[in-house]
């Protein structure tokens, strides 16, 4: 594990417990709409997770970019998709950040910096080579993230990917969320290897665990590797351990977890360890605005039009 992170200004504190509890907010209210009925589809759902995304994008810059997974939300709201966008994407509402088109799986915005998440366990790990490959042939400093889980690594998208990037020194950041399950299967039943991280050395790259439970840790760990890609050293591995705090989607009643595995990881719990740093004024503060804030996105998603069945074939490329 990394070192114990440097504690940042007060105002980055507040910033990032801003963003951690609004993805944390933003996944409660949705599944309660969605069990109302109101949202269609099924739902991915990142809460445990949120210190990986914020630590991460954080260090970004609005014309960074990063791919996702079918598990996006966290991502999107971290790179700046604003969460009425959002909201409303997840209800099909032609306002969305893909005007109704992609649904859940399928969040982002090119205009934030954010590929519309692919679904495809380990699409994204072979397309952000393009995206770094783009910057690098450009000459800009621009940096390219690739946000996967554990079970993406047994992917040959992962192996190919990680194999070019390395070899072409692309400005990328491989961050993989390692949350021991991929669906129901535990990573340790599928890998020889413990730790993700290990894998980097066979392509002659960096990679380190990070605790994906700690914003500061996470940050501290992602500085790094976003600096090193920017100054054109290539790509870095970061293995973030975390964990979902809820089924891997909404159909899921994780009979395959212990309660005291839960229990222990939810002790972990990023939000309130983060809190534990601010002055309580400043959090309940930042509660208030928070709710405000998801109240706002709730209202804006009923209220829009759906999407037009006209606009279809609109944005199809192929
Ligand atoms: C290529 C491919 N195989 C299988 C699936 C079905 N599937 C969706 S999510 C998932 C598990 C992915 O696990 P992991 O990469 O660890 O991500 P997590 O769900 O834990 O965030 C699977 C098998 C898929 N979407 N794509
Ligand atoms: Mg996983």
């Amino acid at each position: 594990m990394a070192a114990v992170a440097e504690q940042p200004d007060p105002g980055t504190l507040a910033g990032l417990y801003r963003q951690m509890l609004l993805i944390r907010r933003f996944e409660e209210t949705v599944y309660y709409l969605f069990l109302e009925g109101e949202i269609p589809g099924t739902l991915h759902q990142y809460q445990g997770q949120e210190a990986v995304a914020v630590g991460i994008c954080g260090l970004l810059r609005p014309t960074d970019w990063i791919t996702s997974t079918h598990r996006p939300h966290g991502h999107a709201l971290a790179k700046g998709v604003t969460p009425r966008a959002a909201m409303a994407e997840l209800y099909g509402k032609a306002t969305g950040c893909c005007a109704g088109k992609g649904g859940s799986m399928h969040l982002g915005d090119p205009a934030v910096g954010m590929l519309p998440a692919i679904a495809i366990v380990g699409g994204g790990n072979t397309v952000v080579t393009g995206i770094g490959l783009a910057f690098q042939l450009r000459r800009s400093d621009q940096v390219a993230v690739c946000f996967f889980g554990d079970g993406a690594s047994n992917e040959g998208a992962f192996h190919e990917g990680m194999n070019f990037a390395a070899v072409r020194k692309l400005p990328i950041v491989f961050v993989c969320e390692n949350n021991l399950y991929g669906a129901s299967t535990p990573f340790h039943q599928v890998s020889a290897l413990v730790d993700v991280a290990d894998r980097a050395a066979a392509y002659g790259i960096a990679g380190y665990v990070v605790d994906g439970m700690d914003v500061l840790a996470v940050r501290e760990a992602g500085a790094a590797a976003v600096a090193s890609a920017r100054a054109g050293d290539g790509p870095t591995l970061l293995e973030c351990k975390t964990y979902r705090f809820v089924g891997h989607s909404r159909s899921d009643a994780r009979g395959y977890r212990e309660s005291d595995e839960e229990a222990a990881w939810k002790e972990r719990d990023p939000i309130p360890r983060l809190r534990a740093l601010l002055p309580p004024e400043a959090a309940a503060e930042i509660e208030q605005e928070v709710e405000a804030t998801i109240e706002d996105a709730v209202e804006f998603a009923r209220t829009s039009p759906d999407a037009d069945p006209s606009e279809a074939l609109t944005d199809v490329y192929a």
